[in-house]
């Protein structure tokens, strides 16, 4: 099987690329990147000789055809993917998950190759803190920012594109990530790498905010669990389980590096930002039988923050440009 992997030289691309690698010596991975600010080469360094690795634009059809057409499946990881960044310039972000996403479904209908789209439980809008309530697969679309906006629309897409032509797709939205390989201006590695050069970490608001945090190896089990098994046209959820407010996760990770728990400080909060999510992952535990490997947050963070002590030379080149943004965004 050959699989085009889209977006394979960030975050959850390159680990994907890596557990793909590992767990699937039958899969033949070609990787499709940009190599924006959030993609880096370095994250598939020790694979390199393993991977066919294009530069490229996902929204520039000459380059996706070809690739495309040699392709048993296309994994769509790639996209403008901070939210921070979308309310400082939404264009990148409708030029690549908008357009992006409208050309590989051009592609996989003209090649009839199967197509599974990443997408976030951000596109379903917040949940009301005191709210028992979690997304479903039935939840209606209600994103909030440029993001979630821009995602949602190219979820609309995939689905359009399986009803009107046929094509043989899915879409999983998943809860937030976290893991190797994710870019320094992100919650958990930014305040990891703040601490590391002795800086407090930065609590937007007052950190009453709630993320459901699922390890990256899970989440990219599911969607190899889809790939295999999903059924055509459906959408599937994926979380773990592990919902936590903003301040519990600074607390842990101030802990876990041998701080004091109070040891932050609070910052601007983000314009429109989403209060709770929280993912019901019942149809993908029971239909396709999956379950969290890494349900353990505590462990997961405290190896997270082994990676990024240890990984310094990946991460160090992007620190004082993250944090001269954020500065002047009185974050
Ligand atoms: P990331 O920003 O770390 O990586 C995105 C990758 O896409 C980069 O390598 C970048 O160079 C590439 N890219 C950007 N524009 C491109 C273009 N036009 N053509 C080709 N490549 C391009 O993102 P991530 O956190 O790894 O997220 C991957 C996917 O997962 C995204 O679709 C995101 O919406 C989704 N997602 C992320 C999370 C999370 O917590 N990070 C949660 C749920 C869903
Ligand atoms: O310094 C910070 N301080 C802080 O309190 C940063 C960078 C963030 N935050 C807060 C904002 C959010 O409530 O932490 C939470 C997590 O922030 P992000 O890491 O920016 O993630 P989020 O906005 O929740 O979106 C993430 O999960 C869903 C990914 O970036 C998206 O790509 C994914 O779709």
């Amino acid at each position: 099987m050959r699989a085009l992997i889209t977006g394979g030289a960030g975050f959850i691309g390159a680990n994907f690329v890596h557990q793909t690698l590992q767990d699937r010596p039958d899969v033949a991975v070609t990787v499709l990147d940009k190599l924006t600010y959030a993609g880096s080469r370095d994250s598939l360094a020790d694979v390199a000789d393993r991977i066919t690795f294009v530069e490229g634009d996902i929204a520039d059809a000459d380059v996706v055809d070809p690739l495309v057409a040699e392709s048993d499946v296309v994994v769509h990881f790639a996209a403008e993917s901070h939210n921070d960044n979308s309310l400082n310039d939404p264009s990148p972000f409708l030029h690549t998950n908008i357009t992006g996403t409208f050309a590989l479904l051009e592609a996989v209908r003209r090649h009839g190759t199967r197509l599974h789209h990443i997408s976030t439980d951000e596109v379903y809008g917040d949940l009301e803190l005191d709210d028992p309530a979690k997304f479903t697969e039935q939840t209606p679309y209600n994103p909030s920012s440029p993001y979630s906006a821009t995602k949602a629309g190219s979820d609309l897409l995939v689905r359009a594109w399986v009803r009107s032509f046929g094509v043989a797709a899915t879409i999983s939205n998943c809860s937030n990530n976290y893991g190797p390989y994710q870019h320094i201006e992100k919650f958990i590695p930014r305040q990891i790498t703040n601490l590391i050069d002795g800086v407090k970490p930065k609590l937007y608001g007052a950190g009453q905010n709630v993320r459901d945090w699922i390890h990256v190896r899970d989440h990219n089990r599911a969607v190899w669990d889809i790939i295999d098994r999903g059924r055509i046209g459906q959408t599937y959820l994926i979380g773990a389980d592990g919902e936590k407010n903003n301040k519990e996760v600074i607390e842990l990770i101030l802990e876990l590096m041998g701080h004091e728990p109070g040891d932050y400080e609070h910052v601007a909060d983000r314009p429109g930002h989403d209060l709770r999510y929280a993912i019901d992952n019942t149809v993908l535990r029971e239909e396709l039988g999956w379950q969290p490997q890494f349900p353990d947050f505590r462990s997961g963070l405290a190896d997270t923050i082994e990676w990024y002590r240890e990984n310094e030379s990946w991460w160090r080149p992007r620190k004082a440009e993250v944090e001269a943004k954020y500065a002047k965004q009185g974050q």
